[in-house]
């Protein structure tokens, strides 16, 4: 069965679970990182020498690295549904997948999200947050061009591309930033927000995940 290591308040262990979630995959998911720790136990590092979370165990393949392990999912069990069957348009998830960490993970998540939740308002970069949360809007602007037309980032089917863009937007969406109008990301958000997967393991009020005084 697939083990997955990683606590569910995690983005990037959202992001596998979310697909593990839509390909239906029966699997064992270990409360691993955060508070819970266990990541920096010798076990653990043989598994995954970054000592973070996400890991995955599918039937005796280790694979660390959140996107990598969507990719391995799709393909070995999404053919043709969250793994595009067409060579280029696998190739068009695949960069949709690279771009959602080089061009939006750092501003939303490095910067906004640690900033406005994790870190005390007294420590907060008001200026840091403010210009990440401008270039996320200008680059959604980007994915708002692609939606056109679209149900979903490639056509009318979900593929892992959402899923790894998707991701970020939960928290994009519910953190106190400014956001420009961009009608068709809202439009594919709130019917990413419908699917049970999303709900179950993206939709996961980082409230608590305040630290004191943020
Ligand atoms: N690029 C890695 C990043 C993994 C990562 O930074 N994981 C964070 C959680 S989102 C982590 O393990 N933090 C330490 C912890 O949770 O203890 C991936 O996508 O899997």
């Amino acid at each position: 069965m697939l083990k997955v290591w990683g606590r569910k308040t995690s983005v990037n262990v959202q992001k596998v679970m979310w697909a593990v979630g839509e390909l239906g995959l029966a699997h064992q998911r270990f409360d691993y990182g955060g508070e819970f720790g266990k990541t920096d136990t010798p076990e653990y590092i043989q598994l995954n020498p970054n000592r973070l979370v996400p890991t995955i165990d599918d039937n005796g393949f280790v694979l660390w690295e959140s996107s990598a392990i969507v990719r391995h999912l799709a393909q070995r069990y999404g053919r043709g549904t969250l793994s595009p069957a067409d060579e280029q348009t696998f190739a068009k998830a695949d960069a949709w997948m690279d771009w959602a960490l080089s061009t939006l993970y750092g501003d939303i998540i490095s910067t906004c999200f640690i900033q406005l939740v994790r870190t005390p308002a007294s420590d907060r970069n008001t200026d840091a947050v403010e210009a990440a949360a401008k270039r996320a809007g200008e680059k959604l602007a980007i994915l708002n061009r692609q939606l056109t037309g679209r149900n979903f980032i490639l056509g009318d089917q979900i593929t892992m591309a959402d899923i790894a863009v998707g991701v970020l937007m939960y928290r994009y969406f519910n953190l106190a930033i400014p956001r420009p109008p961009l009608a068709n990301v809202e439009v594919w958000y709130k019917q990413l927000t419908q699917r049970p997967a999303y709900e179950a393991h993206v939709m996961i009020d980082f409230k608590p995940m305040m630290v004191a005084g943020a």
